[in-house]
């Protein structure tokens, strides 16, 4: 059954869209486009996003906050049978965002495994058929962030969540996002994501986690967000190195998220790094599962004028079909 969610997320050059921005995350970003964060706007933003009518000839699967799986409704269906509808995969995101490590400014770890059975049980009885965690690192040099000590906390509560989410039925998507923003080199990159994937896997096999039903969400690896923009060639060739140290052959997939790089960015670094993978024989799925990189450009046409529907999708629908293509 999870087998079956894995290959559909992963079937004809199709990707993920991520759509899970907690409250606060996407109430900035339409407040930072002078558009009004309220619970009406928020819903109609995202129904004119689900509404694009090729949206699953790119997109196999939406990762959902749970007020939108919960409450929330498009052409009288709840959100997640509207997508079932379309053949579009509900996924849900499951941690309880992000709190303080040990007083630092730097460092932080996911909140939520306590109530995690209970919640993924509740969203698998709405319709959800996978899951996302997502804890970050953020890279300072000053600060020697991060810690051993945050990357033991983080890659073990990743790896409970993905037991606990498996043992639900859902689908685990496993994101340790090493954050750009800084000015770290890419070796240094580099480095935390040894320090981050060695701990991580140790942690999933100590676990037991299914890895043939486990996907992970990763950054590429690239240079600090203050640093000119990395050649495409060094970014496929560091992320196709670290995957095949570290990533077990019998993993699901591996989907990336995009970070802030650019929609072009993001959709050229991904095209390269799945060229590289097979020519190194690194033959786990790989695709896409952005946010930002997929919506950006709609999200500023949209808030120009929140009643243009048909033109914010066909802005959505180009950059979509801009990912799909780089998946081939
Ligand atoms: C959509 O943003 C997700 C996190 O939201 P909160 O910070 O509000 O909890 C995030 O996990 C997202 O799914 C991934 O980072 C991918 O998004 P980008 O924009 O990096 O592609």
């Amino acid at each position: 059954m999870t087998k079956d969610i894995i290959n559909k997320i992963f079937q004809g050059h199709k990707g993920i869209l991520a759509a899970d921005e907690s409250n606060k995350t996407i109430i900035k970003r339409l407040t930072a486009l002078s558009v009004d964060g309220s619970e009406e706007n928020i819903t109609k933003y995202r129904n004119t996003l689900f509404g694009t009518n090729n949206l699953n000839n790119f997109i196999s699967g939406i990762i959902l906050y749970k007020d939108t799986l919960e409450k929330q409704q498009i052409n009288g269906l709840k959100v997640p049978e509207f997508l079932m509808s379309k053949n579009i995969i509900p996924g849900i995101k499951v941690d309880g965002g992000l709190e303080n490590f040990n007083d630092s400014d730097t460092e932080s770890y996911t909140k939520g495994l306590a109530e995690l059975k209970e919640n993924c049980e509740n969203y698998y009885k709405l319709g959800a058929r996978f899951s996302k965690w997502r804890s970050v690192f953020f890279i300072s040099t000053e600060n020697s962030s991060p810690t051993d000590e945050l990357i033991e906390k983080n890659t073990d509560d990743l790896a409970s969540y993905a037991k606990i989410s498996q043992e639900a039925g859902l689908v685990p998507f496993i994101e340790p996002e090493i954050l750009r923003d800084g000015e770290h080199s890419i070796e240094e990159t580099k480095e935390v994501f040894n320090r981050v994937f060695k701990s991580l896997f140790e942690k999933l096999t100590e676990k037991d986690v299914d890895f043939e039903s486990l996907i992970l969400k990763t950054s590429f690896v690239v240079s600090g967000s203050m640093l000119p923009e990395d050649d495409t060639k060094i970014v496929q060739k560091e992320t196709v190195e670290i995957f095949k140290k570290y990533i077990p052959e019998k993993m699901g997939g591996i989907v990336f998220l995009s970070g802030g790089l650019t929609p072009e960015q993001s959709f050229s670094y991904l095209h390269a790094v799945i060229e590289e993978s097979e020519k190194e024989g690194f033959l786990i799925p790989i695709s896409f599962s952005y946010s930002r990189a997929l919506q950006n450009n709609a999200m500023l046409h949209w808030s120009k004028n929140t009643d243009d529907v048909i033109t914010t999708q066909e802005v959505f629908s180009k950059d979509l079909k801009k990912a799909s293509d780089a998946l081939q």
